[in-house]
């Protein structure tokens, strides 16, 4: 079973959108392994947005990433990377079709409400960053043979 690591930013907890977002990603069948609220500090968005450094957007982002809490959340589930890459959408809401989470709630091209892991190897690193072991649960869900 395959985890990743999704993001809640400050966008979707201030404009209260957290449970509609998580909601999606449990109807589809993924299942909750991690939640955790966290005000982000920078050295966390640092590394977390690593890859980015030198871009043009990169301090916007590490101040957009620290301006407010963020919901980290880890999920598991087959195809569970790609299936969240899917749910969200595109990078930029305008661009984003109806139906995805960024096209459903959102304009903008920074503040776009979610991150997920964009491969397994950075799922794994991305919830090592976020999460410490004992804060991610293994349970086995009632009526998971229905699911995937
Ligand atoms: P994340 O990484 O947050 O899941 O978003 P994406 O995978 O969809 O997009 P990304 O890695 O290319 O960009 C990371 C983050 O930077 C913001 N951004 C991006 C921005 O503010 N300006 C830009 O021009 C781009 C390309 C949005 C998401």
């Amino acid at each position: 079973m395959q985890r990743t690591l999704v993001l809640l930013k400050p966008d979707a907890v201030h404009r209260r959108l957290v449970g509609a977002i998580l909601q999606r990603f449990e109807q589809k069948g993924l299942r909750l392994v991690g939640l955790k609220l966290v005000q982000a500090s920078r050295a966390l968005a640092e590394k977390h947005y690593a890859v980015h450094r030198g871009k043009p957007f990169f301090e916007d982002l590490l101040r957009f990433l620290t301006s407010g809490p963020t919901l980290a959340v880890c999920l598991e589930g087959r195809e569970a990377v790609a299936v969240v890459r899917s749910l969200m959408g595109q990078t930029d809401g305008a661009k984003s079709p109806p139906g995805t989470i960024r096209g459903d709630f959102g304009l903008s091209v920074q503040n776009n409400l979610v991150h997920g892991s964009d491969s397994p190897e950075n799922a794994a690193q991305e919830i090592e960053i976020w999460f410490k072991p004992d804060e991610l649960l293994n349970y086995q869900i009632a009526g998971s043979e229905w699911v995937g």
